[in-house]
């Protein structure tokens, strides 16, 4: 009785595998062909001023934050970098595993030399098995302080949150300096520093931010009400903010006025869902969390926090 209850069922298993093009077990995986992805990246510095204060930033693509670089795990990355800066440089794939192609991490004196200027140099791997909230970066000096930044998504196929939310949002947080880093990190190399790292002129998300140009120094070109940056929300909808911290050395409480997040993805690992009312975010850090626009229609402000030093508020209109 047994043996036929057992043959039965291995019948049905067969039976199954032979009408289905995929075996039983792997249904739930939905297929996903790998694609190869080619990014060109020009480096170069241009004038631009984020918060109404002009200044020389070093870019990508003549863009601050640079492009975002969109790929699906399991695929091909090629990073095709212009070098327009006028001294050498180097892209590093930040939280990126490079097995395989260790020479393409992007750090100058570890993995390769600087890229000289007025060269191209290509940077060739394939995210096998690495999904989630990433970023990019100058991995030359304190380049990527100027402004050569910016987000790397690594999309899931088999993202198990992918029903909890109808859109994705990058929030990219910076300090940021008025001065070029090179002078900075002179002045903090000098006895009179005493070590101390500079303070920041202002906080930026995605690049945007107001400043009080009456404490820009005299000469300076400076415009007010630069304008934050905007997100709209659809009542009853919930976003995915990936959030990215490109600063520095600020640490920040990100938060939104009246409205909870839950945490559901930290630097490229699923957490369980996590209710919190502010995120604590360091240096070069990345969250991912759920937001749902449950409240009455208003506007509400995106804030960044920085608890180092607590006269920094930045926020930003959702
Ligand atoms: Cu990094």
């Amino acid at each position: 009785m047994t043996f036929k209850i057992f043959f039965l069922l291995y019948c049905v298993i067969v039976l199954a595998n032979l009408i289905s093009s995929t075996p039983i077990w792997d249904q739930n995986v939905r297929a996903y062909e790998p694609k190869t992805n080619v990014f060109d990246l020009t480096i170069k510095k241009v004038g631009l001023a984020p918060d109404g204060f002009s200044r020389i930033l070093s870019t990508i693509n003549g863009q601050y934050p640079g492009p975002t670089i969109e790929v699906n795990k399991g695929d091909r990355v090629i990073i095709n970098v212009h070098n327009e800066l006028g001294e050498p440089t180097a892209i590093h794939s930040h939280g990126i595993f490079q097995r395989g192609t260790p020479w393409f991490d992007g750090a100058i004196g570890q993995t390769q030399c600087g890229i000289p200027d007025n060269y191209i140099f290509t940077y060739d791997y394939t995210v096998s098995d690495q999904f989630g909230t990433y970023w990019y970066h100058s991995h030359a000096t304190t380049q990527y302080v100027d402004g050569i930044v910016g987000a790397l998504i690594i999309h899931d196929p088999d993202d198990p949150y992918i029903t909890e939310y109808d859109e994705e949002i990058i929030v990219m947080l910076t300090d940021y300096h008025h001065v070029e880093s090179q002078i900075l990190l002179e002045s903090f190399f000098t006895p009179a520093s005493e070590g101390e790292e500079v303070f920041p002129d202002n906080g930026l998300i995605n690049g945007k931010n107001n400043f009080n140009c009456s404490q820009a120094p005299p000469g300076s070109t400076c415009v007010d009400n630069a304008g934050l940056a905007k997100f709209v929300f659809i009542p009853k909808k919930s976003y995915r903010l990936r959030i990215i911290n490109t600063s520095a050395f600020s640490s920040f409480f990100f938060s939104i006025d009246k409205h909870e997040m839950e945490v559901i993805e930290v630097e490229g690992s699923y957490t369980k869902r996590n209710k919190i009312h502010r995120l604590p975010i360091n240096v070069a850090q990345r969250y991912s969390i759920i937001v749902t626009a449950n409240q009455p229609v208003d506007n509400y402000v995106m804030r960044i926090n920085n608890f180092q030093l607590s006269q920094l508020t930045i926020h930003s209109l959702l």
